[in-house]
């Protein structure tokens, strides 16, 4: 296959609840893997609609404020083919961007999170390859504690009982 591409790697985080709002950030590489130059338009999504930010050595690119897939803020100086869409800019095979979605959980937030970036050809929207960012939360480390300690507690108070009585 003559066109192609890859977006690396999946990420699976686990974050606390937490009462105030949370910046979660993950690195990805964009890969020409095809046969000739390209460039490839980037996309995200998120399941929750969470506001996500795509940055490229240390500047914001562009912005999905709603997670829904359209592009609310794009810096002209990344969108290299005019299409509206932040980009690659043309990369020669195997050779690869880094870049980095930073995904803002709202005070609050639980649940998952999918975040979903996705690269294809501006030749054809069938030369794609995406990565999915999720994140989890879990209660908070106090709530946690509790939930472990007190079935023990009582276990151990219960064994302890048994003993006496034997
Ligand atoms: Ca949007
Ligand atoms: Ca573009």
């Amino acid at each position: 296959m003559p066109w192609n591409v890859r977006v690396t790697p999946n990420h699976n985080e686990t974050v606390n609840e937490s009462g105030q709002e949370q910046v979660l950030n993950f690195t990805h590489t964009i890969t020409n893997t095809g046969l000739g130059a390209n460039i490839f338009e980037i996309k995200v999504k998120s399941s929750n609609g969470l506001d996500v930010k795509l940055i490229i050595g240390g500047t914001l690119v562009a912005e999905d404020y709603n997670g829904d897939g359209v592009w609310d803020y794009v810096n002209p100086n990344y969108d290299t083919d005019g299409d509206g869409n932040p980009d690659t800019g043309l990369l020669t095979p195997s050779e690869s961007i880094n870049l980095n979605l930073s995904v803002t959980l709202p005070a609050g937030f639980n649940g998952t999170e999918n975040t979903t970036i996705l690269a294809y050809s501006f030749l054809s929207q069938s030369i794609s390859s995406h990565a999915n960012d999720k994140i989890t939360t879990v209660p908070e480390l106090q709530n946690i504690v509790i939930i472990v300690t007190l079935p023990l507690a009582i276990f151990l108070i219960k064994r302890k009982g048994r003993f006496t009585l034997s």
